[in-house]
């Protein structure tokens, strides 16, 4: 099945090969060595984790990857709303445990007050989450689990009352496996959480989440997390187009704890 046909029908898909075989195992590399740093400059400076996967930044503007959005969305203006080091450490957690829940702007939890569509989600494509194989995902190192098909399911894992317990396995959920170098596509909608690590290593990964132009990114820590324009100056022009509207720090407008933004 194609790759758009997927993600619209299953609510994912996965990109084969998007990292070079001889290149990803450098990326990984640098990925590993720059995560202290940069969640440090996160919390303390707002600087988005971008700053710190230089050698990864390229591989945002990917064609093959692009495509899948602008089509997912139905126009050309994509950005990346947030970018974070995903890698699950050795010997973390049983392997029953689950964490369901779905991605921004459809996150019912979101810790860092970026907003959120109310349930009912309107049934339109609103943020794809990629989730960059920078090891190989296997059953034993937590690769990730989907329920395919609920980007189109009223109900949600952290929905109140929709009597879903997304702490464990769900009916019809399938871990999606892959090679160093492959990234997984999701509908910001479907139902989805990390795996257990069993393993004595790293699950080495990174997550840039792509928006339509038309959705604000101006709420909240994550979405609002910057980049110096020395570091932005230096990246690739495809690549400048994703994040240009984070070039420089703005101050986030202020839209309250999750709970607060029912409309009442
Ligand atoms: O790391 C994973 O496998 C899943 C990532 C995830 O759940 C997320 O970024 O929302």
């Amino acid at each position: 099945m194609e790759e758009i046909t997927r993600l619209r029908l299953e609510g994912y898909c996965l990109l084969k090969g998007v990292i070079p075989a001889d290149k990803v195992g450098q990326v990984r590399q640098d990925i590993d060595n720059e995560m202290k740093a940069g969640l440090e400059a996160y919390d303390k400076h707002d600087w988005s984790a971008v700053t710190h996967m230089l050698s990864l930044a390229p591989y945002f503007a990917d064609q093959r990857l692009l495509k899948v959005a602008r089509t997912a969305f139905n126009h050309a203006k994509v950005r990346i709303s947030q970018t974070e080091f995903k890698s699950v450490p050795p010997f973390r957690n049983p392997p029953e445990w689950r964490n369901f829940h779905t991605d921004w702007p459809h996150d019912l939890t979101d810790r860092s007050y970026c907003g959120l569509v109310n349930q009912p989600f309107p049934d339109s494509i609103m943020s794809i989450t990629s989730i960059w194989m920078l090891y190989p995902f296997t059953p034993e190192n937590g690769a990730t689990w989907v329920v395919p098909r609920t980007h189109r399911d009223p109900r949600n894992p952290r929905g109140e009352g929709d009597g879903i317990d997304g702490m464990r396995s769900v009916p019809h959920e399938q871990q999606v496996c892959g090679d160093a170098g492959d990234v997984i596509l999701i509908d910001s909608r479907i139902w989805h959480s990390a795996g257990a690590n069993s393993t004595d290593e790293i699950r080495t990964s990174v997550v840039a989440r792509y928006s339509p132009w038309w959705l604000s990114v101006d709420y909240g820590k994550r979405n609002c997390a910057f980049v110096p324009a020395h570091i932005f100056d230096a990246f690739p022009e495809g690549v400048q187009e994703l994040y240009e509207h984070r070039r420089v720090k703005n101050e986030p407008l202020l839209i309250g704890e999750p709970f607060q933004q029912h409309y009442m």
